[in-house]
C-alpha cells in the first residue's frame, strides 16, 4: 500500500477470461490487491492463473481469492488445496466465514501456513439484513486473535480493534487489516441487497484500511471499455488514498 500509495482493491467479477485479464492489466498500476471469484470464469483453464500471476508481478499487487469458505476443517482444507482451482497454490490471501467456529481456521491453516498464505475472516458483510452483527462479529474477531500466525484481517465495515476484547487482553501488537466491500461513489446499492458507502465513510469515518470496488470500476455493460476502467480506477484510488492519509494524519 505504501509503496504504490494505494488502498484500492478491485474485485474483478466478470465471466470471460479475456475481460478478467484485460481489467486486471488496466487497473494493476492503481491497486494493492486484486480480488477474484475464480469460479465465475466460464472459460477457465490453468493459463488464466499463469497470466494472473504474471500480472501480479508486473504490477506489484497481491491476489485475494474471495472464496468465502464455510465448511468443516477437513473439507475446507481439500477445497483450498485441490479440485479444479487449487486456490492455495496461487492466491496470496483467501477468506472464510466464521460460522463453523475455530476449526475452519485450523483446516485452512494446515494448507496455508506452510505456503505463507494469509487468511481474512468475514466479520461483517455489506448486504442488507446481514446476520454478521453483535456477538457473531465479536466471536469472529476472537477467532482471528487466537490465530495471528495466519489470520491477517477482516472483511468488515468498521475498525475491529477493540471489538471482542476482554480486560487484560494484550492488544498492543495487534494490527489487523480491515477490508471493506460495498464501496461506491455513484450508487447507494443494487437491486439485490448490496449497500454502498463512499471511501470517505468507510476509511475516514469507520477506520477501514482497504476499499474493495467492483462494478463501480467496470460497470455492468457487456462491452468492456478499458479507458473508462482506467479512469474509474484512478478516481477510486485517489478517493481511497486521500481518506486514508487524512485518517492516518489524525491518529
Ligand atoms: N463482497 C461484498 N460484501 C461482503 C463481502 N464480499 O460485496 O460483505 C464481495 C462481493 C463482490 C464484491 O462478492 O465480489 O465484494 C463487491 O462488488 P461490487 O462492488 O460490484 O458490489
Amino acid at each position: 500500500m505504501e509503496r504504490k500509495q494505494t488502498n484500492l482493491s478491485v474485485s474483478v467479477d466478470v465471466t470471460k477470461a479475456k475481460d478478467f485479464l484485460a481489467i486486471i492489466d488496466t487497473v494493476g498500476p492503481f491497486v494493492c490487491l486484486i480480488k477474484t471469484h475464480i469460479d465465475i470464469i466460464e472459460d477457465f483453464d490453468s493459463t488464466v492463473i499463469d497470466r494472473l500471476q504474471e500480472l501480479s508481478k508486473k504490477h506489484d499487487f497481491l491476489i485475494f481469492e474471495d472464496r468465502k469458505f464455510a465448511d468443516i476443517g477437513n473439507t475446507v482444507a481439500l477445497q483450498y488445496s485441490s479440485g479444479v482451482y487449487k486456490i492455495a497454490s496461487w492466491a496470496h490471501i483467501t477468506n472464510a466465514h466464521a460460522v463453523p467456529g475455530p476449526s475452519i481456521v485450523t483446516g485452512l491453516a494446515s494448507i496455508g501456513v506452510p505456503l505463507q498464505r494469509g487468511l481474512i475472516l468475514l466479520a461483517e458483510m455489506s448486504s442488507k439484513g446481514a446476520l454478521t452483527t453483535g456477538s457473531y462479529t465479536e466471536d469472529a474477531v476472537r477467532m482471528a486473535r487466537a490465530r495471528r500466525d495466519f489470520v491477517i484481517g477482516f472483511i468488515a465495515q468498521h475498525r475491529m480493534e477493540t471489538i471482542g476484547a476482554s480486560e487484560g487482553d494484550d492488544l498492543a501488537d495487534e494490527d489487523f487489516l480491515v477490508l471493506a466491500p460495498g464501496v461506491g461513489l455513484d450508487a447507494k446499492g443494487d437491486a439485490m441487497g448490496q449497500q454502498y458507502r463512499t471511501p470517505e465513510e468507510v476509511v475516514l469515518a469507520c477506520g477501514c484500511d482497504i476499499i474493495i470496488v467492483g462494478r463501480g470500476i467496470y460497470g455492468k455493460s457487456d462491452q468492456l471499455n478499458t479507458e473508462s476502467v482506467e479512469e474509474q480506477a484512478k478516481r477510486y484510488r485517489s478517493a481511497g488514498w486521500d481518506a486514508y492519509k487524512k485518517r492516518v494524519s489524525l491518529s
